[in-house]
């Protein structure tokens, strides 16, 4: 007797648990946006290129500047599908080369740029390294800002 009212209780529960979700899930269908889109924005920052880039894009764009001094940030944009990107999508490439999180790439990062690609790629050349910079620098602050970084890329 006792257990089969401690049954009827806990399929009531069951019963309105139920109810509940199938409310909450409709509730989802029509308030928010698409999981995909919410959990891009919760990783910014600490996702892969390869989920913005493809990896065969990436890897043609470090292949073609294998040898130092060869590293052209036009080609690399242009190989690596980067330039065709759209502006939030450049943003969150932005969020990962800033390793640090400062809220700009400074020229240690800068080093390792092609690495933050393809974790085997070589570092840049101090020469190229300050190439990259001066390319993108417009306010001369030694840095390279979210805004300076979007007009390098586009540009
Ligand atoms: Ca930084
Ligand atoms: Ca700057």
């Amino acid at each position: 007797m006792l257990l089969s009212l401690f049954l009827k209780h806990n399929v009531l529960n069951f019963q309105i648990a139920h109810t509940l979700v199938y409310f909450k899930a409709g509730a989802h269908h029509t308030a928010l946006p698409p999981p995909a889109a919410s959990s891009t924005l919760q990783l910014n920052g600490t996702m892969s290129l390869t989920s913005i880039l493809s990896a065969d894009a990436i890897d043609s764009a470090i292949k073609d500047c294998q040898v130092p001094e060869s590293f052209n940030h036009k080609k690399f944009f242009q190989l690596c599908g980067l330039s065709k990107k759209n502006p939030q999508e450049i943003r969150t490439v932005f969020g990962i080369l800033d390793n640090d999180g400062s809220g700009f790439i400074e020229e240690d990062e800068l080093k390792f740029f092609l690495q933050r690609f393809s974790s085997g790629a070589r570092v840049l050349t101090d020469k190229e390294t300050k190439t990259l910079l001066s390319a993108a620098d417009d306010d001369g602050d030694g840095k390279i800002g979210a805004e300076e970084f979007q007009a390098m890329v586009l540009s």
